[in-house]
């Protein structure tokens, strides 16, 4: 369980946000379960997943196939480093490796467009085809972090004391 708030997820609901599209957090190591997911009929799921993790993850997004026809889209620092792997004997459908404020709100975009031929135009992506698993060029790093929107902390209400403690750092750090 985490401390601090999944930042990599506040970003991306921020530019989920200014794409126009409808997003939530849920968050399984505070309290979420699998029956919250499922309540919004969610029309795509992503997982953040770390190494350590991946597991879980795995059996999160096994247990959403049995009730779920959305795409299961892993991302985050499991899907940089195992690439293909992540893939293999589990129920993803597409892994976004690097960075995603960029392309994950374009993924979403062509929602019930997942065929191959479509996300395949795409770089950063891990995707199956007739049952072959296949990767798309390296992601471009964002060259200008400064024109990201701000991130989106309003699902990760019950991390808020942990940005407030940051928030003072900055400010004794100016009066000094
Ligand atoms: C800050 C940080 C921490 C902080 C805060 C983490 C937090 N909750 O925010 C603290 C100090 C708490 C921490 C702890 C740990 N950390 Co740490 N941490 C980092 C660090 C330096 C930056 C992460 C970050 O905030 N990046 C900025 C955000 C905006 O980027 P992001 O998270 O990568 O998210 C982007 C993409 O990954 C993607 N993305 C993310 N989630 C998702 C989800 C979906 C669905 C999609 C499509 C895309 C996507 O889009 C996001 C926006 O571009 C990274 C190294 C790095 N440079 O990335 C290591 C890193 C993530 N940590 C790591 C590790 C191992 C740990 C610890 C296990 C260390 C330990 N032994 O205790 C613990 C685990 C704590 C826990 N249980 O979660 C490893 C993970 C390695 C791995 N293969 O899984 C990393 C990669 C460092 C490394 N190179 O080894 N960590």
């Amino acid at each position: 369980m985490g401390f601090l708030p999944p930042l990599g997820l506040a970003y991306l609901q921020a530019a989920l946000d200014k794409e126009g599209h409808l997003s939530r957090i849920y968050d399984m190591d505070r309290g979420a379960s699998l029956a919250d997911v499922l309540a919004v009929h969610p029309d795509i799921i992503g997982i953040g997943s770390a190494s350590f993790s991946f597991r879980r993850a795995c059996s999160v997004a096994a247990a959403l196939r049995t009730q779920t026809k959305a795409p299961l889209v892993l991302g985050d620092a499991h899907a940089w480093v195992a690439r293909a792997a992540v893939l293999k004997d589990s129920s993803f459908d597409v892994a976004l490796v690097g960075e995603g404020e960029l392309r994950f709100p374009r993924l979403v975009g062509l929602l019930g467009e997942m065929e191959a031929k479509k996300i395949r135009s795409m770089d950063g992506l891990i995707y199956r085809d007739a049952g072959d698993i296949h990767e798309t060029s390296d992601a471009e790093y964002i060259s200008d972090l400064d024109a990201l929107p701000y991130p989106s902390f309003r699902d990760l209400q019950k991390y808020r004391t942990l940005p407030g403690r940051a928030r003072r750092r900055i400010r004794w750090e100016m009066e000094r």
